[in-house]
């Protein structure tokens, strides 16, 4: 004779639940259930025992304990076979097909202002947990029912089917329980990770994993928080607060440098705004010229090849780079320390510094600068996650390494590559790798000089990187290097002046008044004569590119920058083209096979 089926009802959330328990009970299932779910059910005349009756255990530790026992588990967990079925035998433990159950509101808790901790302690359910993994862990046999959505659903199949619901549905809803075990666990792990464990609190003792940050992209996006889910933050917070642009900043661009320091062997820095490189270099020596276009010629102390790496970073763009993140790929020295204190910038990120470094910019912004600490040996896992709304996307992390190999596929007639163009192909290829797509980068002298991030169209990013390179290259030009600002006229101030003077646009009414006020001697326009002849002399340099070029056109823009040497993957149908445009002006050109979008 068949067995009748029995059904463990234990639920915080009990709505639905009479109809569910009548409809079970009307088809001839027995019902048992915990404290309140059984006195609701058999107040409204719906006959149930309760799990007491079967453990022969009451409800203890008020309430902790109600449904943990060999008697609940053993009928949940055995399996159809003969092994299992003698041990329920000798233990007297009868079967259970079907559980219902949901969990004590701990999210719901934790939300009210004020909640204490002993009041989350009591709301982390432990039973039903337990239920709803071990009928889910038997769903061959057992169907979980973890949601009151699904009750009718189920019931009508419950019925129709005579009680064999089919694996189809079982294995759903045992799905459905294993997810809310895990959302459920993970509110809780963070809620316990914001006590014990944040870098915010007063005394963390341990490691940290979590900070809790004023707010997200924009202040009305509270609340807002980095976290790791095991292990600890990667960084340490010397200084300031970091905001959450700061943090998506400081580690795409100290992966950025990192990388670069490991492919070249060089000191490497980066000056990140909006999540892409306004600036990344190596430490290569500054020449007297590249001295002064990069701001740093009157500074005091000695470069060091730290230093000018930032240097170089830092002056590519000045416009861009203003209110920077910095990344350093070595411990931050004293000198670097200096030409960041000069300038406007919102954090830096370096593995160490050296403690006359660290004073420095302990000093900046009235203590506030962000200064992090970078664990130099850490390495990230190999899936990376995010949700977008609502949706989680998951892929393994861009780990490519990028070498000289990367461009030995020439397909161009010019194939001499020499090693400086084979270090600026890699800075400026690893910037893209860091750099939001659609994106093109031009380098020279282990700097980029200029970068298209961002941009839906290709020749888009060609264009604004090679008139940021054209920019660049003006403020080499012995007319600007000579200008004459009045004293006083500060940094920011004096970029601007050159940008608007290199950019050539015309000037008006009170900018114009502005504009001139900043110059001992208000210096003449450049012609379109004195243009044309300096941007003759820029040859040398490199350009990469994160997609295929899809025409010919983004070739011959590079080339009026002075690209040399071009790199790019393979896979357009124009590829025979953009060679022939290659060719036409002698370009090398090194097809990659490499995609490098960043997003
Ligand atoms: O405190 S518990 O973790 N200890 C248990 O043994 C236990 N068993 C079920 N909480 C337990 N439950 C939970 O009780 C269920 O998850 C459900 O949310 C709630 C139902 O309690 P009652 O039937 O008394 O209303």
């Amino acid at each position: 004779m068949a067995l009748t089926p029995i059904a463990l009802l234990s639920v915080y959330d009990k709505n639905g639940l009479l109809e569910l328990a009548k409809g079970l009970h009307d088809s001839g299932v027995r019902l048992l259930g915990s404290g309140g779910t059984a006195k609701k059910i058999r107040e409204s005349g719906i006959p149930i025992q309760d799990v007491s009756d079967i453990t022969k255990a009451p409800e203890m530790l008020g309430g902790r304990v109600k449904t943990l026992h060999p008697a609940v588990h053993g009928g949940i967990l055995a399996r159809n076979n003969a092994s299992d079925n003698k041990d329920l035998e000798e233990q007297k433990i009868a079967p259970i097909a079907i559980v219902v159950c949901n969990l004590y509101p701990f999210a719901e808790t934790i939300a009210k202002a004020d909640c204490k901790l002993a009041d989350a302690i009591e709301e982390i359910d432990i039973g039903g947990v337990t239920l709803l993994r071990a009928a889910a862990k038997n769903h061959e046999r057992v169907s979980i029912l973890s949601d009151p959505r699904d009750y009718a659903d189920f019931l009508k199949a419950w019925v129709e089917s005579k009680g064999d619901v089919g694996d189809d549905l079982r294995n759903r809803l045992a799905l459905k329980a294993f997810e809310s075990t895990a959302s459920y666990d993970a509110a809780i792990s963070n809620y316990f990770r914001e006590h014990y464990a944040s870098g915010g609190s007063e005394h963390p003792a341990g490691p940290i994993q979590q900070l809790t940050l004023r707010y997200g992209a924009n202040p009305h996006q509270k609340p807002a928080q980095a976290f790791v889910q095991s292990g600890e933050l990667p960084f340490k917070v010397l200084a300031g607060s970091p905001g959450y642009i700061n943090l998506l900043d400081a580690l795409n661009s100290y992966a950025l440098v990192k990388e670069l320091d490991e492919a070249l062997q060089l000191p490497a820095a980066a000056s990140f705004k909006h999540v892409s490189p306004a600036g990344a270099a190596v430490g290569l020596e500054l020449n007297g010229v590249e001295k002064n276009v990069y701001g740093v010629d009157d500074l005091k102390e000695q470069l060091t090849p730290l230093a000018s790496a930032y240097a170089r970073a830092r002056g590519a763009d000045r416009m861009s780079s203003f209110g920077d993140f910095i990344a350093l790929s070595r411990p931050c020295d004293l000198a670097t320390a200096r030409i960041i204190s000069r300038e406007v910038s919102d954090g830096i990120i370096a593995p160490g510094y050296a403690p006359n470094a660290l004073e420095v910019l302990m000093k900046k912004k009235g203590g506030k600068y962000c200064v992090l600490e970078i664990d130099p040996s850490y390495s990230p896992g190999t899936l990376e996650t995010r949700q977008v709304y609502g949706v989680s996307l998951q892929q393994k992390r861009n780990d490519v390494k990028i070498t000289p190999s990367l461009f030995q596929n020439i397909v161009s007639q010019n194939k001499a590559l020499p090693d400086p163009a084979i270090v600026d192909l890699i800075v400026a290829t690893l910037a893209l790798k860091y750099t939001q797509s659609n994106s093109v980068s031009y380098a020279l002298r282990g700097s980029v000089i200029g970068l298209g991030a961002g941009q839906q169209s290709r020749i888009h990013c060609t264009r604004l990187a090679g008139s940021k390179a054209d920019n660049w290259w003006l403020r080499h030009h012995p007319r600007v290097l000579s200008l004459q600002f009045k004293s006083g006229v500060k940094r920011a101030e004096k970029a601007n002046a050159i940008d608007l003077f290199v950019g050539g646009e015309e000037l008006e009414g009170g900018e114009k008044d502005q504009w001139e006020s900043l110059f001992e001697t208000v210096p003449a326009p450049l012609s379109v004569e004195e243009r044309k002849e300096h941007a003759k002399l820029l040859e040398g340099v490199a350009c990469s590119s994160d997609a295929f070029f899809p025409f010919p056109d983004n070739v011959h823009r590079a080339w009026k920058s002075g690209v040399k040497y071009l790199a790019a993957p393979s896979g357009s149908v124009m590829d025979a083209e953009c060679i022939k445009a290659a060719d036409e002006h002698q370009i090398v050109f090194a097809h990659t096979s490499l995609r490098l979008f960043h997003h």
